[in-house]
């Protein structure tokens, strides 16, 4: 099956060929019901307290939070739910002995807000497109997205053009998907949210992942302090960033970073972080920043 759109029992293979063929993946109901209210029960305090944004980026009529793994038991579970890993794995590992979450947010439009401007992350990095790709977002439907509500804006087979087109608006679609849904898409599709023109908010929760050897977006290394990371599990707390990134990359003295976060666990002193990770890293093909056989860089 090609997608771009599934059901919640699609596999990696298939989310991932649908990545390569038309730079999105849509997979409806992967979040259940009762998983869904939890999780925004865990935000609706959080957003009623927030102030509306401030910029043309961010909106001017949108609530966005931020360090979700913090604020949300369901969160977590959904930030290493086995499918999304899987995609991860899939698309991320060959260019990374590890994946990072990249950023979290809720992104809440209310009634009336403007269509975002459309852009690629991966501009976050001075790179130019198509490129590998350098991260891996996922966008989960929190309410119903509709043409009306703001479902995030794509542009189907993006992820292929070259570094200066831009779309026309007849290229541009919108996103449509049940609530627990979720959008799955890489850092070379051109995309952003919707205008809302119904009556009601649109809520996103956004779920970045990295090449574990770029800066992370969001500082969740300040934001999570050892004292605080303490009553998260270790799997999530990997994926922030409480791990290594690739033998030698981010120990701490005492050897792995996780120690940090549990006191319970032995210090090795180990700066590689051990023989799978040392053999993930030689499996990468390496990657190609520029060519300085005419001199130049370009
Ligand atoms: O809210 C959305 O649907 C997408 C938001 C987005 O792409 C962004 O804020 O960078």
């Amino acid at each position: 099956m090609s997608g771009p759109r599934f059901g919640c029992d699609a596999s990696p293979d298939d989310i991932t060929a649908s990545l390569d063929e038309h730079g999105y993946a849509i997979v409806e109901r992967l979040a259940d019901g009762v998983t869904l209210a939890r999780l925004n029960a865990d935000f609706d305090p959080y957003l009623n307290a927030v102030k509306l944004g401030e910029t043309d980026f961010a909106g001017h009529s949108t609530k966005r939070i931020n360090n979700l793994i913090a604020k949300s038991t369901a969160c977590q579970e959904l930030a290493i739910h086995p499918t999304i890993m899987g995609v991860c794995d899939r698309v991320l590992l060959p260019h990374c002995a590890r994946y990072h979450l990249h950023v979290t947010g809720v992104i809440e439009l209310q009634p009336g807000e403007a269509a975002q401007v459309i852009h690629r992350d991966g501009q976050i990095y001075p790179i130019r497109f198509p490129s590998i790709p350098v991260t891996l977002p996922t966008i989960w439907a929190c309410d119903d997205f509709t043409e009306e509500n703001g479902g995030t804006q794509i542009v189907p087979g993006s992820h292929r053009w070259a570094h200066d087109r831009e779309p026309e608006p007849n290229e541009v679609i919108n996103t449509t998907m049940p609530a627990g849904s979720v959008l799955i898409y890489t850092s070379n599709l051109y995309h952003g949210s919707g205008a809302n023109r119904s009556n009601g908010t649109r809520r996103a929760m956004a779920l970045h992942y990295n090449l574990g050897w770029l800066r992370q977006e969001e500082n969740q290394y300040l934001s999570i302090p050892p004292e605080k990371a303490r009553d998260i599990p270790h799997d999530v707390l990997r994926l922030i960033g409480y791990d290594f990134a690739g033998p030698y990359l981010g120990f701490v003295e005492e050897g792995h970073p996780l120690t940090v976060a549990d006191p319970d666990l032995p210090r090795d002193m180990d700066r590689t972080g051990g023989d799978e990770l040392m053999a993930r890293s030689m499996a990468i093909t390496p990657i190609r920043v520029g060519d300085v056989s005419n001199g130049t860089w370009d």
